[in-house]
């Protein structure tokens, strides 16, 4: 019998009886808890939502403090899972007030005739799994308790407020309000001495409105945080426009974007741009008053390059300058501590301003922090300061703390979220729990929640879910639970995309900094609401992978694996490949493919500054060959590294890898000579090789004319470069020199047997497929030739050779020859260091800017670079992670 007609007479039954029992549960009666269940209700599930407010709204129903409003544009902010709603609903504000979003949300439970299944003032004290029911058993403070099938957790992310933290708060004689809590009577400020302690989001919209009623405001700051104007009024006419013009395409475009909010993908970085273009996007995005537009809009690096934020940081402090008129006070309200927006700004209105008022003053408890509150008012350990009403701004225990902290919730072998969660949450895409059979969550820790557009992430995560529910219902499963694979393999991918964002450096509720004693690491998904989705997506499409789902009768089944095992960046890159749909490199023809190259290049972003490039011509084994050079701006003289640029002895030149080039020349702090050697099929084996001996060679013998220190070179190279740099080494070593002090290999090719797993493994879809590698040897190197170890290396004399640094990626078909190259090194007595850098493809290095991931490994690359040449360890932001200092609470 299905479990809604069940649900229909056991609903009969509950007047009566002290359990309803229904198919879905559903805790909270905000955005996510209504569209949910109106969802469940059309799906043809029974539902209960639980609510412990008196009325619908969810965070917007407790968040009653003045000033409280939405800061993502509310056209952009709304439902848009039916057409009919959005027509029947017009905002009146670019930013809508509280009260406005919560006759919305009144207006939607009406329309859709949700309050008959919603329980409100009732709070569930407990959940636990009934192993045998195989349901859910909620115990709850008021009514009756109910039996479910699922249970889902549509709390928000922002609703357990903090404990302010700070002795003596029940000494306190006057008036106490939280922001998270306000009070729904009217709260008279009026005349008032007013203290308003801490300035995220909530205070920084509330304290403008206060001090213009408060006789005197004083503000007291443990860390200023970065604002810009909201420029509130009407929606502005572009976006509205873009909206009416064709909603289901505006909708749609946010669905698959980074925010949730119809915006392009920022291109150019800010290295390309002047201080006058720079400085007139800033501008736009000030008047613009949308964070979206801020957050994304002005440069591609602003986001995920400590320099490319610096930038942005300091447009915003010189405007706090500009508009606070002491400069101590504007100072103290400068952020200075974390790069803009790796704690979510602020959208104000007169924010900064108000600190011009004679009656507002700012504490800034960095450098008086707060002894106690007493009966009369706060002691910092400089003064008292006297009041009648204290306000708390002080915030949440954010995204854990609604699921976690309100209810313990049991699940499988009498196991608790809280103990499974001890060390930080450990989730499934966000929405499930191993361990916790049929437990969904929205907007959960996992999810793109709060760094996205709530809107647009609470309709995705509802429509996946019960669409799951109805799937399983279809299939005759009652259970559904994500497996410990599939969730490690989560817990993964989110810490490969928290190191493409700057959020992982600043001290936030995101990374649970805010609450004493809390695990720390970034919560929320950082990879983006687009990919995300596709993610989500592809978990179906592969057979509801990473999870098991059960039935009567012993039915059971379960795709096992990880959904993601990519870099975030590098999925994007091969996505963005596979769409092109390319024919294969290798049926281009050499000059074909050369061209191909060019123009793919030139897509590129540019490489950063240098101190300075120039070009010349050295002596190769048969001839002059064309280099470039890259000299750092530090006075010189500086080591020299030989470069040998990739592209499988056929494509590229002595430029190709110019980013990579520059990145190096930065990073290790020496000259670069990149050489431009012969290329097959024209000079066929030995020809590359000879001439990478040649060029080393002439370039050590030419160090002084260079700029470079004198003593050995360092040889480096990818791909075929790679090749030529190993094969330099021992040619070096076994004619007499020169001197090489070191040598840096990434994905090198090492040996003609095409027989190791990674051959097969990555035979096709990470770019160099296995198809082009054969191409490349045909083109270079008759079979005879190949067991030479001028072009297998590996099959050479190993002992002797310079120190070596070894870079292998999982997805590369070279993987397994780079790393035996590495293992034969050591074990002839070489001292080699491997990095297997996991989720990256064979070009992962050397697309600079485009593949942010591999920050971490070009800085160990340098790193050794630099200690192949006796020069210290760099302590600079050059090594990766970009290290700031995070103030210490
Ligand atoms: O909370 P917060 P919030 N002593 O954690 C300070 C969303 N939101 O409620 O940074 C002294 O940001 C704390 O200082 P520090 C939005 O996503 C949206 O303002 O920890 N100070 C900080 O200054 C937002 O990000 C809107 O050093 C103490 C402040 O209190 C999120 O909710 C509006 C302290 C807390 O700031 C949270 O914002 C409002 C102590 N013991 C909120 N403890 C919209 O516009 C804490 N602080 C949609």
């Amino acid at each position: 019998m299905p479990e809604a007609m069940v649900a229909a007479r056991a609903s009969d039954a509950t007047n009566s009886a002290t359990t309803q029992t229904v198919d879905v549960a559903v805790v909270g009666a905000g955005f996510a808890g209504l569209y949910i269940l109106h969802r469940l209700r059309k799906a043809g599930f029974s539902a209960v939502v639980l609510e412990e407010g008196g009325d619908v709204g969810g965070t917007w129903y407790w968040n009653r403090y003045p000033g409280a409003r939405c800061d993502i544009q509310t056209i952009d902010y709304s439902y848009t899972f039916d057409p009919e709603l959005e027509k029947a609903w017009t905002w009146s504000e670019k930013y809508a007030t509280q009260p406005e979003i919560l006759r919305y949300l009144g207006f939607v439970a009406d329309r859709y005739d949700l309050r008959r299944d919603i329980r409100f003032g009732t709070k569930v004290k407990q959940a636990t799994w009934d192993e045998a029911g195989e349901r859910w058993q909620l115990a709850t403070d008021k009514g009756a308790s109910v039996s479910c099938r699922h249970y889902i957790m549509a709390t928000g992310c922002l609703s357990s407020p903090k404990p302010p933290e700070i002795d003596g708060v029940k000494d306190f004689k006057g008036e106490v309000y939280f922001t998270g809590r306000w009070p729904h009577e009217e709260v008279n400020l009026k005349g008032k001495r007013i203290a308003v302690i801490g300035t995220g989001s909530s205070g920084i919209q509330s304290i403008p409105i206060i001090a213009e009623q408060a006789a005197q405001l004083t503000v007291f700051q443990r860390t200023p945080n970065f604002a810009l104007p909201a420029h509130n009024g009407t929606a502005p006419a572009d976006r509205k426009t873009m909206l009416e013009s064709d909603r289901a395409a505006y909708r749609e475009q946010a669905r698959w974007s980074l925010a949730g909010v119809p915006y392009p993908q920022q291109m150019d970085v800010s290295w390309q741009l002047s201080d006058a273009e720079r400085r007139e996007r800033f501008e736009k995005a000030w008047a613009a008053g949308d964070l979206v537009h801020i957050l994304t809009q002005l440069w591609a690096d602003q986001a995920v390059d400590v320099d490319g934020n610096k930038l942005v940081s300091e447009l915003v402090r010189e405007k706090i300058r500009g508009v606070v008129k002491d400069p101590d006070i504007a100072e103290a309200l400068s952020p200075h501590d974390h790069p803009f927006g790796a704690k979510r700004p602020c959208l104000d209105t007169n924010y900064y301003a108000t600190y011009n008022r004679p009656n507002v003053t700012l504490v800034n408890l960095r450098q008086e922090p707060i002894k106690a509150i007493t009966a009369s008012g706060i002691t910092t350990d400089k003064r008292s300061f006297d009041v009648d009403v204290i306000v708390f701004a002080t915030g949440f225990d954010a995204m854990t703390g609604a699921i976690m902290a309100v209810h313990p919730i049991t699940g499988r072998a009498g196991k608790s979220l809280s103990s499974v969660w001890a060390q930080g949450p450990q989730t499934y895409l966000g929405l499930t729990v191993a361990g916790f059979p049929n437990l969904f969550m929205i907007t959960g820790p996992g999810s793109p929640s709060v760094l996205s557009n709530m809107a647009v992430s609470i309709e995705q995560h509802a429509d996946w879910v019960v669409d799951r529910l109805v799937a399983l219902r279809e299939a005759g499963f009652t259970t559904m639970e994500a497996t410990e694979t599939a969730q490690t393999g989560w817990a993964r991918h989110m810490a490969d995309c928290a190191t493409l964002t700057l959020h992982r450096l600043a001290n936030t509720w995101y990374t649970g900094a805010n609450v004493p004693g809390k695990a720390r690491g970034v919560m929320p998904y950082t990879g983006g609401v687009g990919p995300y989705r596709s993610i989500c997506n592809e978990v179906v499409s592969g057979g509801m992978l990473g999870f098991r789902l059960k039935g009567p009768n012993g039915a059971e089944q379960c795709n096992d694996g990880e959904v993601v095992r990519l870099q975030p960046d590098v999925r994007l890159v091969l996505g963005m490949l596979a769409q092109m749909n390319l024919p294969p490199i290798e049926t281009m023809g050499a000059q074909g493919a050369r061209d191909f190259l060019d123009e793919f290049n030139k897509a590129r972003p540019a490489g950063r500054p240098v101190g300075e490039v120039g070009e010349g011509m050295l002596q190769g084994a048969d001839g002059p060959l064309p280099y470039k050079l890259y000299r750092p701006a530090t006075p010189g003289p500086h080591p020299i590294v030989v470069y040998f640029h990739g592209g499988g002895w056929v494509l590229g030149d002595q430029q190709s890898d110019d980013p990579f080039c520059r990145d190096m020349c930065r990073r290790t702090g020496m000259i670069i000579v990149s050489v431009g050697y012969r290329h097959a099929p024209e000079h066929r084996f030995p020809a590359a090789a000879e001439d990478g001996y040649a060029a080393t060679r002439w370039i050590a013998e030419h160090a002084a004319e260079f700029g470079g220190k004198p003593g050995p070179v360092l040889v480096a190279g990818w791909s075929a470069g790679g090749n030529i740099a190993a094969v330099t080494c021992q040619l070096a070593r076994d004619r007499g020199g020169p001197p090489i002090a070191g040598q840096l290999l990434v994905c090198p090719v090492t040996d003609c047997s095409f027989d190791r797993p990674s051959y097969t493994e990555n035979a096709a879809g990470y770019f160099l497929t296995r198809g082009l590698m054969f191409w490349f040897w045909d083109l270079y190197c008759s079979p005879a030739d190949r067991t030479d170890p001028r072009v297998s290396p590996l099959r050479g004399k190993l002992e002797g050779l310079p120190p070596a640094y070894i870079v292998t990626c999982e997805f590369d078909p070279l993987r397994d020859e780079g790393i035996a190259y590495g293992d034969a090194l050591a074990k002839a007595g070489v001292p080699v260091e491997q990095l297997r850098a996991h989720g990256q493809f064979h070009s992962s290095f050397t697309m600079v800017d485009v593949i942010i991931t591999g920050v971490s490994g070009r800085a160990k690359m340098a790193e050794a670079l630099r200690g192949f040449a006796g020069l210290p360890k760099q302590e600079s932001e050059r090594r990766a992670p970009p290290e700031i200092n995070v103030a210490a609470k």
